[in-house]
C-alpha cells in the first residue's frame, strides 16, 4: 500500500496514548511523557500559573548511548527517559530551566535563569499584537496618518531580546502595516506604517512608541496622509498563465522507502536513519511548523509524520503532518557513451527528501534533509515568503545603499540569513578527525613541472578546537575522516567532505549584540570537542541571550584533538545568503536555495551508484516529443593487440548522425 494511505504506526500510537510501545532513547517525548513532566513541574507551584516554552526530550549522555548501541538486542541497558523544560511564572520575567528524570519522577536540576529570555510561542505573539493595537497611545499615532475608512492595521511583533540598553525585561518590537478590510489575505507588507510600538511581555503594556525614519537617513519627518497601493500575491489577484500543462508524478508500485520501529526509523536505498522532531522546529521565536498538504508542498507519493509537543499551558498537542517524506527524480546520476560504439550507460539519481516548512511571520523557510543514491547527504534551505518591509517617502525614487525599493513607498532592507548546521559525525564508527585540503600551484622551477601546469594538494589537520574561514583561492575543502579505517584500494582514510555555498560572515560589528549572540556567524566552519547538550551554535537561548553561550565561546577551551586515533568531534558548518532584495522578490519571493552537501570521499571502493538499474522506459516512461530519434556515434580508430602483444591491426569506423 502506498505510504501516503497509511500513517506510520507511531503516529497513530502518539494520538492513542493508551498504546504501550518500546521507545528508543532518541524517541521524541510521547504525549504521556509530556503530561508527566508538566505535571511534576506544576506540582512544584501549587496555585501558580505557568507558561511553558518547551518540554522536550533530554537526550542521554553520549557515553551512555554508545554502551546502549553496542549492547545486543535484549541486553540493552535501561536508560531513564528525561525531559528538558523551560517555563515562566506567567506574566513575570521569572524564567526557569529544568531536567526531569521521568523514570524516577525526580528533578535533576531546576535553575532560575538570569540574563536570558525564552523563545516566543503562538499565544505570546497574538497577545503582543492585541496589546499593541489596543494601546491608546498607538491608536492616537495611527489616527494621525488619516488612513482611509475600511483600512485594517496589523502588527507584526519581532522578538527584541536583551540588548544591554536598559532592557533586562523581555520586550517585543511591533512593526505596523495596513490592508483593506475586505481582503483578509491582503499583502500588508506592501503598506508599512512608520510607527513601531515596543511592548513589555511581563506587564503586557506598550512601553514606548518609536517613529520610523522614512527617508534615506535617520531623520524623522511629519506624518503624511497614507494612501495604500495594493500589491497582492494571492492567485485570485493575478492574471494566471493558461499554457502550463499538468505534470503528474506517478509511482505505480508505491515508494522505495520503508518505515520501521513505530515509524521513527526509515530505510531507503541502503540508508537507514531515525527521524525526530522537537520544539526548535516549531516555536523558536515565531516559528510555526506548517501542516503540509498533498498536492501542494510535495509531488508524488508522500508520507507525512506527526509529532507531539507541548503548548504554552504544557498541554500536549500533536503537530500534524509537520514532516513530509517523498522521493524525487534528480536528473542524471551518471552517464557515459562509448563514442566508438554509440552505446550509452545512464542511470538517474533518486533523492529521498524529508521536508518541513516553517513560517516566521513574513518569511518561510523550507528545510530538507536530502539523501541520494550515490551515498550523499545534503541539507537544503529554501528561503521564500514575503520580505519584511519599511515605509519610505514615496517621492524617493532611487534606492539607498542599505535597501531596495520593492513597491512605491516601500523599502526592503538588505539583510543576512546565516544558518549553522551541526554535524556530530561517526563516519565508519566513532573517532573522527577534520582536515582541510588545499590545491596549490607547483613551484615553476621544479623540474617535475616542465610546462608550468602542475599543482599539488596539501592537507592540514585540525589539531584543536577552533573556527576556520573558507579559502576559495586555494579550493579549501573540509573533510571529516576516520583515521583508523583506510580505503582498501587507495589507502586513504575513509571520509566525507563538506561542500557548502560560499559564505560571507556576519557584517555586524564585533561589539554589537548581533555579533555577540550569533556566535557561529563569523567562521565558515567551527570544530568543537563533543560535549553533552552543546546542541545549538548560538546557545540554548539564541537571540534571547547576551551572547557568550555558543560555539565561539566553547572553542576558547582550545581542547587538543587526537588526530591519530580520531576524537569525538562536532563540526559546525555555516552557510547563508546576503539578501540584497530584488524587486522580483516582491510581493512573494521566488525561492532562494542553499544546499550543504556531505559527499563520500574514499569511503566506498567505487561509484556507489553503479548498481542503480539503468534508466529505461520501464522505469521512467519517457515519451518522445517531436525530436530526431537517431543515435549519434562519432566512430574512431583502435589498435588490436595480437598473440605476442604486437599491434596486429588498426581498425577505423565512420560516425553517423550529427554530433552535438
Ligand atoms: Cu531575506
Amino acid at each position: 500500500m502506498p505510504a501516503s494511505n497509511s500513517l506510520p504506526a507511531r503516529v497513530e500510537q502518539v494520538i492513542n496514548i493508551k498504546v504501550e510501545r518500546i521507545l528508543h532513547p532518541f524517541s521524541p517525548l510521547t504525549v504521556q511523557e509530556i503530561t508527566q513532566a508538566v505535571g511534576l513541574v506544576k506540582n512544584e507551584y501549587p496555585g501558580v500559573e505557568l507558561n511553558f516554552k518547551c518540554v522536550t526530550l533530554r537526550e542521554p549522555e553520549k557515553e551512555v548511548m554508545k554502551e546502549w548501541l553496542k549492547a545486543e538486542e535484549g541486553l540493552k541497558p535501561q536508560i531513564d527517559r528525561k525531559a528538558f523544560a523551560v517555563y515562566y511564572i506567567a506574566r513575570t520575567p521569572d524564567i526557569f530551566e529544568t531536567v526531569i528524570n521521568l523514570g524516577t519522577g525526580t528533578f535533576e536540576y531546576k535553575t532560575k535563569l538570569e540574563g536570558f529570555h525564552s523563545c516566543a510561542d503562538g499565544e505570546e505573539v497574538m497577545e503582543m499584537e492585541r496589546v499593541c493595537l489596543a494601546d491608546e497611545g498607538v491608536q492616537a499615532e495611527i489616527a494621525k496618518l488619516q488612513l482611509p475608512e475600511g483600512t485594517v492595521v496589523i502588527a507584526d511583533p519581532w522578538i527584541y531580546g536583551s540588548d544591554g540598553v536598559d532592557d533586562e525585561r523581555k520586550q517585543w518590537q511591533c512593526y505596523l502595516y495596513s490592508r483593506s478590510k475586505d481582503n483578509a489575505d491582503g499583502n500588508h507588507y506592501a503598506n508599512p506604517i512608520p510607527i513601531s510600538p515596543v511592548v513589555d511581555v511581563a506587564t503586557r503594556k506598550v512601553v514606548r512608541i518609536d517613529r520610523l525614519p522614512t527617508g534615506i537617513d535617520d531623520t524623522i519627518t511629519d506624518y503624511k496622509p497614507h494612501k495604500p497601493i495594493l500589491n497582492e500575491y494571492t492567485p485570485e489577484h493575478q492574471k494566471l498563465r493558461t499554457d502550463l500543462k499538468p505534470l503528474n508524478i506517478i509511482q505505480p508500485e508505491g515508494v522505495s522507502f520503508k518505515f520501521s520501529n513505530n515509524g521513527e526509523e526509515l530505510e531507503w536505498q541502503k540508508w537507514k536513519f531515525r527521524v525526530g522532531f522537537n520544539h526548535r522546529e516549531v516555536t523558536h521565536d515565531r516559528l510555526m511548523a506548517n501542516n503540509l498538504k498533498l498536492g501542494c508542498d510535495c509531488l508524488g507519493t508522500i508520507a507525512y509524520l506527526s509529532f507531539p509537543i507541548a503548548d504554552d499551558k504544557g498541554e500536549p498537542i500533536v503537530m500534524e503532518n509537520c514532516i513530509c517524506v517523498h522521493e524525487q527524480d534528480a536528473g542524471i546520476q551518471f552517464k557515459h557513451m562509448n563514442y566508438r560504439t554509440g552505446n550509452s550507460v545512464i542511470s538517474r539519481m533518486r533523492e529521498l527528501v524529508l521536508q518541513s516548512i516553517i513560517t516566521v511571520a513574513n518569511y518561510e523557510y523550507i528545510f530538507a534533509f536530502i539523501f541520494n543514491t550515490a551515498g550523499e547527504l545534503s541539507y537544503e534551505v529554501r528561503a521564500t515568503g514575503i520580505l519584511s518591509t519599511a515605509p519610505l517617502d514615496p517621492e524617493i525614487k532611487d534606492c539607498p545603499n542599505f535597501g531596495t525599493i520593492v513597491h512605491p513607498g516601500v523599502l526592503a532592507a538588505h539583510h543576512q540569513h546565516i544558518f549553522s548546521l551541526r554535524i556530530d559525525p561517526a563516519i565508519d564508527g566513532f573517532g573522527n578527525k577534520v582536515i582541510y585540503e588545499e590545491a596549490k600551484p607547483m613551484e615553476r622551477d621544479d623540474p617535475f613541472n616542465p610546462f608550468g601546469t602542475g599543482y599539488y594538494i596539501t592537507e592540514t589537520k585540525v589539531e584543536s578546537e577552533g573556527g576556520f574561514l573558507e579559502s576559495p583561492e586555494n579550493n579549501r575543502i573540509f573533510k571529516i575522516q576516520n583515521p583508523k579505517h583506510r580505503n582498501p584500494v587507495n589507502n586513504k582514510p575513509v571520509g566525507y567532505k563538506i561542500q557548502a555555498p560560499p559564505f560571507q560572515k556576519l557584517l555586524a560589528s564585533p561589539d554589537s549584540y548581533h555579533f555577540k549572540r550569533a556566535e557561529f556567524a563569523d567562521k565558515a566552519v567551527y570544530v568543537t570537542k563533543y560535549k553533552d547538550w552543546e546542541l545549538y551554535a548560538a546557545g540554548m537561548y539564541t537571540n534571547q541571550s547576551r551572547g557568550g553561550h555558543g560555539i565561539r565561546e566553547w572553542v576558547k577551551r582550545g581542547t587538543k584533538f587526537d588526530t591519530e586515533e580520531g576524537d569525538d568531534i562536532v563540526v559546525w558548518v555555516q552557510f547563508g545568503i546576503n539578501h540584497i532584495p530584488r524587486i522580483e522578490d516582491f510581493p512573494v519571493m521566488p525561492v532562494e536555495t542553499l544546499r550543504v552537501h556531505l559527499k563520500p570521499v574514499n569511503f566506498f571502493d567505487k561509484n556507489p551508484a553503479l548498481d542503480l538499474p539503468p534508466s529505461t522506459q520501464s522505469i521512467n516512461k519517457s515519451v518522445l516529443l517531436n525530436v530526431d530519434g537517431n543515435n549519434h556515434k562519432q566512430g574512431g580508430a583502435e589498435a588490436e593487440i595480437g598473440e605476442d602483444g604486437e599491434v596486429a591491426a588498426v581498425h577505423s569506423s565512420n560516425g553517423s548522425g550529427a554530433c552535438c
